[in-house]
């Protein structure tokens, strides 16, 4: 470890920089002082706790390489903040005067960026713009303000590329001090988390920094699904999420079974005229939204990336297409060649969730997950929303599946009786299938040259 540029007598003088040291999600965290608050919850995630030293609130932040379990059974060597990837959630008031530590432990010099803050400019976070790189061992402090509410995150504006593939980042609070507010509801539930992408190869721990767009881990708070705790609220909670993406790529979030609108975005609360009702929202890259909805449906709501192939985990993304192919006899030939061989894809992908394949050491399979009737076939950023009439307030604890206590007959399932005929599309008539079939036939030879 290099020198650090404050000395002992210094350090002592710096809050203790509080450790993280498991992915599950933290219960609010109360504010013990200062201005009160409805405090966030983050998912698989934890607030830091700060202390007030004459009326400013002092956090302390280390960057540092941290292992991050991001499902059962996988983890992932990343860069962090104490202990964990994405780091600590900060939450403060709307005027609060708010001082961060930031000490250095990484191998390389950092810096951290108040993405979306009003600050002076040399708190802005941008090395060699705004301030010298903090090298490694170093501690730097910062200090400003906070001017306006909403939500916010944090991350590196050095070697940026590299930082935030190896996983840094983490979420900033600001919540109004006006209470009630015009424009930010108060709400029961209030969940919040970050979006970003890895690139793992199967077997291996450390991410592919020089990956551009071919990733193949789509993560909530550097969790993969079923590593992603569900959303566990109370019939009718007003229910807010706040996603903030840090990926390089876009991300339609889809709530099921509810409508809701966006109150907000790292640039503050939408004007009330501003807001409809929607049931996905597109989360650009380097934005943020927060979603609002009463919870007045009771069950469990798929809540995902409408994007099907980042709700997946890593996967070969070569494999051709075989459906509709046969292979039989296929198989037992290549099982002789190679014994743990599997044919997979001829009646589609969820046979790759089904048939348990060997997977390398530290791999998450591709689909997984398994529900109260049977696999899930997901993977990456999904997750679900539980409403329960009886989740007590304030209780984030999962109350199990819905399927335990769905009232009858309101479960789709298979039907016994006489199976009435489809008309077609066409005539609007039971369908003749096989009839009046027409049938093109295109010789193999004549696209040998190119002709058609
Ligand atoms: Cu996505």
């Amino acid at each position: 470890m290099a020198a650090s540029s404050v000395s002992r007598v210094a350090l002592s003088a710096i809050p203790e920089a509080v450790q993280q040291s498991h992915a599950q999600t933290a219960p609010p965290l109360m504010p013990p002082n200062g201005r009160p608050y409805n405090p966030v919850v983050t998912l698989n995630g934890w607030t830091l706790p700060w202390r007030m030293n004459a009326g400013v609130k002092e956090f302390h932040l280390v960057a540092e390489p941290v292992v991050r379990e991001m499902a059962p059974g996988f983890s992932a060597h990343l860069w962090g903040y104490n202990g964990q990837s994405p780091g600590p959630t900060i939450e403060v008031v709307e005027g609060d005067r708010v001082r961060i530590y930031v000490t250095n432990r990484l191998p390389e010099h950092t810096s951290v960026h108040w993405h979306g803050q009003r600050l002076p400019n040399g708190m802005d976070g941008v090395s060699g713009l705004t301030q010298p790189a903090i090298q490694p061992g170093q501690t730097f402090v910062y200090e400003f303000t906070a001017r306006r509410p909403g939500t916010f995150m944090y991350h590196p504006h050095a070697d940026e590329m590299t930082q935030m593939a190896m996983g840094m980042m983490g979420l900033w609070i600001t919540h109004p001090k006006q209470r009630p507010h015009p424009l930010i509801a108060e709400v029961q539930r209030d969940f919040c988390f970050l979006l970003a992408s890895y690139d793992v190869e199967p077997g291996s721990y450390t991410p592919k920094p020089m990956t551009m767009t071919d990733f193949n881990l789509w993560t909530w708070n550097s969790r993969i699904f079923p590593g992603i705790d569900s959303f566990n609220v109370r019939l009718g909670d007003r229910v807010r999420m706040r996603v903030g993406n840090l990926t390089m790529t876009n991300h339609p979030i889809h709530l099921h079974g509810h409508e809701f609108e966006v109150t907000g975005t790292d640039g503050g609360p939408v004007p009330k005229s501003a807001r409809w009702p929607e049931v996905t929202t597109d989360v650009a890259v380097g934005q943020m939204r927060q979603i609002e909805f009463i919870a007045d449906e009771e069950g469990d709501w798929a809540v995902h990336c409408h994007k099907s192939h980042h709700t997946m985990n890593a996967m070969g993304h070569n494999v051709p297409n075989l459906i509709g192919v046969d292979h039989s006899g296929l198989a037992a030939k290549i099982t002789r060649l190679i014994p743990d061989y599997m044919v997979m894809g001829e009646r589609g992908m969820a046979d790759m969730a089904e048939m348990e394949m060997p997977l390398p050491e530290n791999t998450a399979p591709m689909m997984t997950g398994t529900g109260p009737y049977g696999g899930l076939e997901m993977g990456g950023m999904f997750s679900v929303l539980k409403v329960r009439r009886d989740q007590k307030p304030g209780d984030y604890q999962d109350p199990g599946w819905w399927a335990e206590r769905a009232p009858k007959g309101t479960v789709a399932s298979a039907y016994a009786g006489p199976v009435p005929q489809a008309p077609s599309a066409a005539s609007g008539k039971p369908s003749a299938a096989g009839k009046d079939a027409e049938l093109k036939v295109r010789k193999p030879s004549a696209n040998a040259h190119g002709s058609h």
